[in-house]
């Protein structure tokens, strides 16, 4: 069959467009595709949710591709392995009680898993802003392409309707940041009323932490991952990532409760 390249740009033009017409509007809009957005996307969308994933790197996975040192695998505990259990990673124990995984095979799957749930992932597209509604309540993401904003240049982003936006944009906690930046009088539930910043490795209370730290923090903004370490002020754990899964799925319970609330 004669390959025609003006058909193949078309074909391209009209999917991504179909696709992301069909993502402005969202129950729930996850900004980044890390172990924690990803597991809370998969929840989310499980859940019959209508959510999109916006990634700003051409791949997903964040944090997790490359395990500990570039050894590409990860260690779990206990309570957070049925999260990789469910998609189908291979577990194996070791000491301590504690698990090891494939990181490419826990990327993979988790990512796989949450787009046959339902979940639209779209890479390339970071969020540099939020929309605000009504009484200060955040209504959406601003969106530009990630190149756009690797090379600094000016061109006007788009938004993204969402009732519940979730920051899983990892160390930067990036959306935090800009509602802390952006909103005069946005106070969060912190010890200082903002953005606290994450404080030297320490993976038990980390894990522990994680947990708590997963919550609305803002009208209609829930964080997780270690953007809600770096909100509440809480360690990083480094290579264990069970308290991103755990964290990620406590993420899309608690946006569902907000959605049903509204
Ligand atoms: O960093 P990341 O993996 O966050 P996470 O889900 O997991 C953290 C672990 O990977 C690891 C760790 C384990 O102990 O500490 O670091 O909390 O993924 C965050 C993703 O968000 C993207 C970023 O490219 C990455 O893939 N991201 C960050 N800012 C934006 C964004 C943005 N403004 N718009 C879109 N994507």
């Amino acid at each position: 069959m004669k390959v025609e390249d003006t058909q193949i740009t078309a074909a391209i033009v009209k999917r991504f467009m179909h696709d992301l017409l069909n993502s402005l509007e969202l129950d729930v809009a996850v900004v980044g595709a890390g172990p924690s957005g990803i597991t809370a996307a998969r929840y989310l969308a499980k859940s019959k949710a209508k959510v999109a994933v916006f990634e700003r790197e051409l791949h997903v996975g964040g944090g997790m591709w490359g395990g500990g040192i570039l050894f590409p695998r990860v260690v779990i505990q206990d309570p957070a392995k049925r999260i990789l259990e469910e998609v189908g990673v291979e577990l194996q124990p070791t000491n301590g009680g504690y698990y090891t995984a494939d990181s490419v095979e826990c990327v993979s799957k988790c990512t796989s898993a949450a787009i046959d749930a339902g979940a639209r992932v779209l890479v390339g597209l970071a969020a540099e802003d939020v929309m605000i509604r009504g009484k200060r309540r955040i209504a959406g993401v601003v969106l530009n392409w990630g190149a756009v904003e690797a090379a600094r240049l000016h061109v006007d982003p788009v938004g993204v309707a969402a009732r519940v936006v979730i920051d899983a944009t990892g160390h930067d906690a990036s959306i935090a940041r800009v509602v802390q930046r952006k909103i005069p009088g946005a106070r969060f539930p912190t010890r200082t009323g903002g953005v606290v910043g994450e404080q030297p490795m320490w993976a038990d209370v980390g894990e522990r932490e994680i947990i708590r730290n997963t919550r609305e923090i803002y009208p209609g903004l829930v964080v997780t991952g270690m953007a809600a370490n770096a909100v509440f002020g809480s360690p990083r754990m480094g290579p264990v990532f069970g308290g991103m899964l755990l964290s990620g799925k406590r993420a899309a319970e608690v946006a569902l409760k907000l959605l049903r609330k509204k």
